[in-house]
Protein backbone atom coordinates (compact mmCIF):
# COMPACT_ATOMS: atom_id res chain seq x y z
CA UNK A 1 0.00 0.00 0.00
CA UNK A 2 1.44 3.45 -0.78
CA UNK A 3 1.09 6.64 1.60
CA UNK A 4 0.89 9.52 -0.04
CA UNK A 5 3.50 12.18 1.91
CA UNK A 6 1.97 15.28 2.88
CA UNK A 7 3.91 18.33 3.30
CA UNK A 8 7.96 18.43 3.27
CA UNK A 9 7.92 14.54 5.11
CA UNK A 10 5.40 13.25 6.61
CA UNK A 11 3.99 9.78 5.43
CA UNK A 12 0.83 10.11 7.41
CA UNK A 13 -0.58 6.61 8.68
CA UNK A 14 -2.46 5.15 11.60
CA UNK A 15 -3.15 2.05 12.95
CA UNK A 16 -3.91 -0.87 10.17
CA UNK A 17 -7.58 -1.51 9.71
CA UNK A 18 -9.11 -2.86 7.01
CA UNK A 19 -11.39 -0.70 5.02
CA UNK A 20 -13.87 -3.17 3.18
CA UNK A 21 -16.83 -1.64 2.37
CA UNK A 22 -19.33 -4.28 3.49
CA UNK A 23 -22.26 -2.86 4.78
CA UNK A 24 -25.51 -2.55 2.79
CA UNK A 25 -25.43 0.04 0.70
CA UNK A 26 -28.59 2.39 1.19
CA UNK A 27 -30.93 3.08 -1.54
CA UNK A 28 -31.77 6.37 -3.07
CA UNK A 29 -35.38 6.67 -1.31
CA UNK A 30 -33.06 6.61 2.25
CA UNK A 31 -30.26 8.52 1.10
CA UNK A 32 -33.07 11.17 0.36
CA UNK A 33 -34.20 10.44 3.85
CA UNK A 34 -31.56 10.91 5.32
CA UNK A 35 -30.46 14.34 3.17
CA UNK A 36 -33.82 16.01 3.51
CA UNK A 37 -34.39 18.74 6.15
CA UNK A 38 -37.34 16.87 8.47
CA UNK A 39 -40.56 18.59 7.97
CA UNK A 40 -41.50 17.19 11.25
CA UNK A 41 -40.06 15.46 14.30
CA UNK A 42 -41.37 12.38 13.37
CA UNK A 43 -39.35 12.69 10.20
CA UNK A 44 -36.82 13.66 12.17
CA UNK A 45 -36.67 10.61 14.38
CA UNK A 46 -37.28 8.41 11.22
CA UNK A 47 -34.16 10.05 9.78
CA UNK A 48 -31.89 8.95 13.29
CA UNK A 49 -33.71 5.80 13.38
CA UNK A 50 -32.34 4.43 9.93
CA UNK A 51 -28.75 6.48 10.40
CA UNK A 52 -28.76 4.16 13.08
CA UNK A 53 -29.79 1.03 11.30
CA UNK A 54 -27.41 1.83 8.55
CA UNK A 55 -24.39 3.21 10.33
CA UNK A 56 -24.68 0.91 13.83
CA UNK A 57 -22.14 1.89 16.53
CA UNK A 58 -23.51 4.95 17.53
CA UNK A 59 -26.24 6.66 20.05
CA UNK A 60 -28.73 9.14 19.93
CA UNK A 61 -27.69 11.87 21.93
CA UNK A 62 -30.63 14.32 21.38
CA UNK A 63 -34.01 14.97 19.56
CA UNK A 64 -30.86 15.53 16.68
CA UNK A 65 -27.95 14.37 17.50
CA UNK A 66 -26.14 11.03 16.65
CA UNK A 67 -22.76 10.03 18.44
CA UNK A 68 -20.28 7.35 17.22
CA UNK A 69 -17.46 6.19 19.23
CA UNK A 70 -17.13 8.01 22.34
CA UNK A 71 -18.57 11.11 20.86
CA UNK A 72 -15.86 11.36 18.06
CA UNK A 73 -17.93 11.42 15.56
CA UNK A 74 -21.38 13.46 16.09
CA UNK A 75 -23.68 13.73 13.46
CA UNK A 76 -26.13 16.92 14.08
CA UNK A 77 -29.11 16.71 12.16
CA UNK A 78 -31.57 19.77 10.38
CA UNK A 79 -34.54 20.79 12.97
CA UNK A 80 -37.66 20.39 11.21
CA UNK A 81 -38.32 23.17 9.09
CA UNK A 82 -40.65 23.61 5.98
CA UNK A 83 -37.74 26.21 4.04
CA UNK A 84 -35.67 25.26 1.45
CA UNK A 85 -32.23 23.41 2.64
CA UNK A 86 -29.72 25.97 1.41
CA UNK A 87 -31.57 28.78 3.24
CA UNK A 88 -30.95 27.09 6.60
CA UNK A 89 -27.13 28.03 8.27
CA UNK A 90 -26.18 25.25 10.66
CA UNK A 91 -23.19 27.55 10.72
CA UNK A 92 -24.29 27.89 14.63
CA UNK A 93 -24.32 24.05 15.11
CA UNK A 94 -20.57 24.03 15.09
CA UNK A 95 -18.79 24.31 18.67
CA UNK A 96 -14.70 26.08 18.76
CA UNK A 97 -12.28 23.39 18.52
CA UNK A 98 -14.36 21.01 16.12
CA UNK A 99 -14.03 20.40 12.14
CA UNK A 100 -17.90 20.43 10.71
CA UNK A 101 -18.92 19.59 7.56
CA UNK A 102 -22.85 19.69 6.26
CA UNK A 103 -24.90 18.07 3.33
CA UNK A 104 -25.63 21.39 1.36
CA UNK A 105 -24.08 24.57 0.77
CA UNK A 106 -23.99 27.34 3.13
CA UNK A 107 -23.95 25.16 6.15
CA UNK A 108 -27.56 23.48 5.50
CA UNK A 109 -29.05 20.40 5.84
CA UNK A 110 -27.25 17.67 8.16
CA UNK A 111 -23.78 18.26 9.88
CA UNK A 112 -21.20 16.00 11.08
CA UNK A 113 -18.32 17.05 12.72
CA UNK A 114 -14.49 15.57 14.58
CA UNK A 115 -12.22 16.97 16.12
CA UNK A 116 -9.58 13.79 16.43
CA UNK A 117 -6.02 14.28 14.25
CA UNK A 118 -5.02 12.32 11.72
CA UNK A 119 -6.99 10.60 9.05
CA UNK A 120 -11.04 9.47 9.41
CA UNK A 121 -13.24 7.90 6.68
CA UNK A 122 -16.57 9.28 6.71
CA UNK A 123 -18.05 6.55 4.64
CA UNK A 124 -18.03 4.30 8.27
CA UNK A 125 -20.81 7.02 9.27
CA UNK A 126 -22.78 7.73 5.94
CA UNK A 127 -20.63 10.58 5.36
CA UNK A 128 -19.21 9.59 1.92
CA UNK A 129 -20.11 12.26 -1.10
CA UNK A 130 -22.39 14.28 0.29
CA UNK A 131 -20.49 17.27 1.80
CA UNK A 132 -20.79 20.78 0.25
CA UNK A 133 -19.28 22.68 2.94
CA UNK A 134 -17.01 23.21 5.99
CA UNK A 135 -16.09 25.21 8.99
CA UNK A 136 -12.59 24.50 10.30
CA UNK A 137 -12.94 25.92 13.99
CA UNK A 138 -9.51 23.63 15.05
CA UNK A 139 -6.27 25.17 15.36
CA UNK A 140 -4.84 22.87 12.85
CA UNK A 141 -5.17 22.99 9.00
CA UNK A 142 -7.44 19.96 7.91
CA UNK A 143 -7.57 18.33 4.16
CA UNK A 144 -10.37 16.86 2.90
CA UNK A 145 -9.84 13.68 -0.15
CA UNK A 146 -11.86 11.83 -2.61
CA UNK A 147 -11.64 7.82 -2.38
CA UNK A 148 -11.78 6.94 -5.95
CA UNK A 149 -10.63 2.46 -6.21
CA UNK A 150 -8.98 0.07 -3.90
CA UNK A 151 -9.24 -0.61 -0.40
CA UNK A 152 -6.86 0.69 2.36
CA UNK A 153 -6.75 1.24 5.66
CA UNK A 154 -9.48 3.36 7.31
CA UNK A 155 -7.06 5.49 9.40
CA UNK A 156 -4.72 6.55 6.60
CA UNK A 157 -4.69 8.53 3.37
CA UNK A 158 -3.19 6.46 0.16
CA UNK A 159 -2.70 7.07 -3.38
CA UNK A 160 -6.37 6.19 -4.00
CA UNK A 161 -7.33 9.36 -2.26
CA UNK A 162 -7.85 12.35 -4.36
CA UNK A 163 -6.74 15.29 -2.97
CA UNK A 164 -9.74 17.97 -3.17
CA UNK A 165 -9.87 20.76 -0.69
CA UNK A 166 -8.40 22.26 2.60
CA UNK A 167 -9.79 24.63 5.22
CA UNK A 168 -7.39 26.43 7.28
CA UNK A 169 -7.60 27.25 10.75
CA UNK A 170 -8.73 30.18 12.44
CA UNK A 171 -11.91 32.96 11.75
CA UNK A 172 -11.14 33.86 8.24
CA UNK A 173 -12.27 33.36 4.86
CA UNK A 174 -10.32 30.54 4.22
CA UNK A 175 -11.32 28.13 7.10
CA UNK A 176 -14.88 27.91 5.35
CA UNK A 177 -15.80 26.22 2.04
CA UNK A 178 -18.63 26.33 0.23
CA UNK A 179 -18.88 23.92 -3.01
CA UNK A 180 -22.03 25.64 -4.89
CA UNK A 181 -23.08 24.91 -7.81
CA UNK A 182 -20.04 25.28 -11.09
CA UNK A 183 -17.72 23.73 -8.50
CA UNK A 184 -18.68 20.04 -8.83
CA UNK A 185 -14.80 18.79 -8.97
CA UNK A 186 -15.11 19.00 -5.22
CA UNK A 187 -18.58 18.91 -4.28
CA UNK A 188 -20.36 15.45 -2.80
CA UNK A 189 -17.09 14.06 -2.82
CA UNK A 190 -15.01 13.89 0.12
CA UNK A 191 -14.59 10.27 1.85
CA UNK A 192 -12.18 11.19 4.07
CA UNK A 193 -10.38 13.61 6.12
CA UNK A 194 -7.20 14.57 7.43
CA UNK A 195 -6.37 16.86 10.62
CA UNK A 196 -2.70 17.61 10.83
CA UNK A 197 -1.35 17.82 13.81
CA UNK A 198 -1.45 16.21 17.01
CA UNK A 199 1.08 14.55 19.11
CA UNK A 200 3.83 12.90 16.61
CA UNK A 201 1.51 14.13 13.28
CA UNK A 202 2.27 16.02 10.53
CA UNK A 203 1.42 19.63 10.25
CA UNK A 204 1.05 19.44 6.55
CA1 LIG B 1 -24.73 17.01 -0.29
CA1 LIG C 1 -16.19 10.13 -3.15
Amino acid sequence: MAIVALGASAAIQGPASAHTHTAAKPTRAQQELLSRVPASAAVLQKQIDLQLSLYPGGKQTSANEVSYDGGNFVITFAKPATTQPSLLSGKGDCPDGWFCFWDYEYYGGAMGKLSSYGAQDLWRYGWSDRIESAWNRTNTVVRFYNHTTGSHSEYAISSYDQYLFMVFPGDYDTSVKYLADGEDSERNKADHVYRCGGPGGSMC
